[in-house]
């Protein structure tokens, strides 16, 4: 058992790769997933599984096989993806029909049977890929909903195998996901996994309801019985890397003389004497993160308390993504209107009210951010966890500072010393702002230690040894009920 492996899968690999003129370069991505399997990975003959980010139509035979060596070097393997894969298994089903199915945008969800039939194709493809490394003994942790179907297609070929699967997203209520054409398919691949987790105990509770209700399925408390195997589900709140963030705003807080440009930007608008305050939201550009919505209700909170007119700014971050799905192309026309009509509104000549930016920044610049903010106005419609409230909260190192969170992220069920909003409310909106801004400093540190302390204590590194720890638990559970 010694030899025995850990192989995780995910979409993407935990690696940058950019080829410019015939020349690859490959770098460690810092993501959050990639931070909290660090250890896991890198752990004896630990491997990832995953696609590069580059199709096979761009990498010619000499280069591609430079890919392979170097993603090996990085103990990865490589799934080649071509153009119409990603276009129809990623663009497509993952992103326009599973996607807003589970973070329940009904309107925008596709059932194109293509793109279900290039689904399958494709995580058969991953499944193959870890089939080929997998010795027995081995553990397959499967993440997230592009390979929901991976856990049952090597159970079917390696029963004996382990294997954990981990949704980031939520997973939708019965109601919902009933009307999913491919519902009885996607369930059993992912019952193919010996423990499955979830950010919350809610989206927990609505896999076991769609499980009872659909499959027929006995289920006891959080176990269900299937094919003579006893699976777990279970929830995982899934951590940051806290201790990143909290040395990062240190070294930040530390280092007067050598202020970005950034920075020195954003000092010119703070002023405490006159209350001049910053307020910061951080999202991928996705309809799920309520932006449209942010924009609105801040409209309205300028017009319901116009003393705050020239005394708050609104940095607003909006990291490009899926730019050439439909309703992206439309969300991002959306947000630079309201922008541009709240500005063209409001500003004053020495006052843009909103300042947006619609690109990636490096993470230097978002500690700069994150330091810097008053507030933070993290209210997305629909979210699976949100790392960036959590973020935010790990840079506060005077501990000042409120997290304005919106109840539809699975942070919300383990943040509740942030001030919880429902998005949809402008007025909730509106006065919670208020009552941020105007916060005492005493209650401000209370909150912040609150949530910095369980933080700290629940990071991504714990989260990734809880999981494979209760992974085992499963197995052992499995085989004494075998043995009996
Ligand atoms: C999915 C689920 C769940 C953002 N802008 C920049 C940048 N970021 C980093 C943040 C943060 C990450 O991206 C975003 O994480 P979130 O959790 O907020 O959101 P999703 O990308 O939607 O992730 C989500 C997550 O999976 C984990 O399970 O929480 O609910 O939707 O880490 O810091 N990083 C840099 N520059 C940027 O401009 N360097």
């Amino acid at each position: 058992m010694s030899n025995s492996k850990t192989i995780i899968v995910s979409n993407r690999l935990p690696l940058q790769i950019s080829i410019e003129d015939d020349k690859l370069e490959v770098s460690a991505s810092v993501g959050g997933l990639a931070t909290g399997m660090k250890s896991v990975h890198t752990e004896g003959n630990g491997i990832w599984v995953g696609w590069t980010g580059i199709t096979d139509e761009d990498l010619n035979p000499k280069l591609r096989d430079t890919v392979n060596k170097r993603v090996k070097q990085e103990k990865c393997v490589a799934v080649n993806l071509t153009e119409q894969d990603i276009e129809d298994y990623y663009l497509g089903f993952s992103n326009k029909t599973l996607w807003p199915l589970f973070h329940y945008f009904m309107e925008y969800t596709a059932f194109e049977t293509k793109e279900w039939n290039a689904y399958v194709e494709v995580n058969q493809k991953f499944a193959n890929a870890v089939l080929e490394q997998l010795n027995d003994g081995d553990t397959v942790w499967v993440h997230d909903y592009q390979l929901l179907l991976v856990p049952e297609m090597i159970k079917a070929k390696k029963p004996y195998t382990t294997i954990g699967f981990f949704l980031h997203i939520p997973f939708p209520s019965y109601e919902i996901f009933r009307t999913f054409p491919w519902r009885s398919e996607v369930l059993e691949g992912m019952l193919g996994a010996d423990l499955i987790g979830f950010h919350t105990y809610d989206y927990e509770r609505h896999f076991l309801s769609s499980i009872k209700r659909i499959l027929r399925l006995e289920v006891n408390f959080n176990e269900i019985s299937y094919h003579n195997r006893i699976i777990k589900v279970d929830s995982f709140p899934m951590g940051i890397d806290y201790q990143k963030f909290w040395n990062a705003a240190l070294k930040h807080n530390s280092d007067h003389e050598e202020k970005s440009d950034l920075q020195r930007r954003l000092d010119e608008h703070i002023d405490p004497e006159h209350n001049k305050k910053l307020i910061l939201s951080i999202d991928r550009m996705d309809y799920t993160k309520g932006i449209p919505n942010r924009l609105r209700a801040f409209e309205y909170f300028l017009n319901a308390y116009p003393q705050y007119k020239e005394h708050v700014r609104l940095v607003m971050l909006a990291v490009p993504s899926r730019s050439n799905v439909p309703q992206y192309i439309k969300l991002k026309r959306e947000t630079d209107e309201l922008v541009g009509r709240i500005n063209g509104q409001f500003a004053t000549v020495s006052w843009t009210p909103i300042w947006y930016f619609y690109r990636s920044l490096p993470f230097s610049d978002l500690i700069d951010l994150y330091t810097s903010a008053d507030v933070a106005l993290i209210t997305p419609v629909r979210d699976g966890m949100n790392l960036v409230a959590k973020e935010y909260v790990a840079t506060r190192t005077n501990t000042d500072g409120v997290l304005i969170l919106s109840e539809m992220a699975g942070a919300a069920k383990e943040m509740n010393e942030a001030l919880l909003i429902n998005p949809n409310s402008y007025d909730d909106f509106a006065n919670t702002l208020k009552r941020a801004l105007e916060m005492p400093e005493a209650e401000q540190k209370t909150r912040m230690k609150f949530l910095q302390k369980r933080l700290k204590r629940y990071d991504v590194e714990k989260w990734a040894k809880e999981f494979l720890s209760a992974l085992r638990a499963t197995r052992e559970l499995q085989e004494v009920i075998v043995a009996k």
